[in-house]
């Protein structure tokens, strides 16, 4: 028996993130969207790339929850971008209203699932699908680590000019504004960064990072990125299917580590067969500390705001 993975959303993530996994060739994907036709459309177009591709999965479309059962992953990036005039808070309660629906769904059509959690605002969305699923916490992860360290890694490949293959890069904290790159930790084949190049070369890397999503919505206007976002659900999909047990950064639900409790925030975690084997507890500097709080603050206001939801 094949692995499932459903993909609720299919908009520029969810689609992408379809055909990431797809192409890996190790589960069947269920592409989710409420628009119909929109699911249906992008799977068979996708299938028909199956014969040129080489991939062997099946991708099926649809605007129900009937075939996400016996998903071993649901990705979750069904959700509305903000648009002009809406703050963030009306965000915030719309993809929760979203988000509350679509764990319902999931929690009656696939049980025995894991949840990674996509849509934005990302920590608060994941802790309000642990929530209303009912599930237990390793079950459901958020993504956005894979996606700063990624970035991270890429700007630092092409300031040194070097693979990206190579580079270490760990990025903490809630995923926005309040993210904490954590240069201490970053090497290149084993070589801390800070040997490579200046400290002010590696803090304003940190800060191209931090906006790293923002510096893409200016270019395209109308969306945000959606290549590197799918790529990295895509590799926390393969880590899990394929048991590899690999450190990934992930939003996960820490009940006391790092002096948080309560809260879905991203940290390294183990991930495994069964989502997250454990979180990895690093001994932070005073100073690291203080931003991994400060944006801890920040999730858990939002956290407060949609109370009802919960
Ligand atoms: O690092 C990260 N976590 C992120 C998060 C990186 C990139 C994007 N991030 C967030 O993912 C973004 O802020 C959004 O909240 C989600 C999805 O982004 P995407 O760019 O894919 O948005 P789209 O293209 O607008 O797609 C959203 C789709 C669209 O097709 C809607 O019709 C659908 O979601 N949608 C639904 N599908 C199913 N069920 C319901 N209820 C639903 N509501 C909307």
């Amino acid at each position: 028996m094949r692995k499932k993975v459903s993909i609720i959303g299919a908009g520029n993530v969810g689609a992408t993130t379809a055909l990431y996994i797809s192409e890996l060739d190790i589960a069947d994907v269920v592409l989710v969207d409420v628009v119909d036709g929109i699911a249906k459309g992008k799977a068979l177009d996708f299938m028909e790339s199956s014969p040129v591709r080489g991939f062997h999965v099946n991708i099926t479309g649809i605007s129900g929850y009937d075939e996400i059962a016996n998903s071993d992953i649901v990705v979750v990036t069904a959700g509305l971008a903000r648009k002009p005039g809406m703050t963030r808070e009306d965000l915030l309660f719309r993809n929760a209203e979203i988000i509350a629906g679509i764990t319902d769904q999931i929690k009656r059509k696939a049980p025995n699932c894991i949840i990674i959690m996509v849509t934005n605002p990302l920590d608060v969305m994941a802790y309000l699908a642990w929530k209303k699923s009912g599930f237990s916490h390793n079950k459901v992860i958020g993504m956005a680590g894979v996606l700063d360290s990624a970035r991270l890694k890429y700007f630092i490949s092409k300031e040194l000019s070097i693979s990206s293959k190579d580079i270490q890069a760990l990025v903490l904290g809630g995923h926005g504004d309040s993210m904490v790159p954590l240069s201490r930790f970053c090497t290149v084949s084993g070589i801390p960064i800070t040997k490579l190049m200046s400290e002010e070369k590696v803090n304003e890397l940190n800060e191209r990072t931090k906006n790293a999503g923002a510096e893409i919505v200016e270019f395209l206007k109308t969306g945000s990125a959606y290549y590197s976002p799918a790529a990295s659900v895509a590799e926390m999909v393969e880590t899990i299917l394929k048991s590899t047990k690999r450190i990934l950064p992930c939003g996960a639900y820490l009940s006391g580590e790092y002096g948080l409790k309560d809260i879905y925030i991203g940290v390294p975690v183990v991930l495994g067969p069964l989502g997250i084997d454990r979180v990895i507890e690093l001994e932070l500097t005073k100073e690291e500390l203080n931003s991994l709080n400060s944006s801890a603050e920040t999730i858990l206001k939002s956290i407060k705001l949609i109370d009802t939801v919960i």
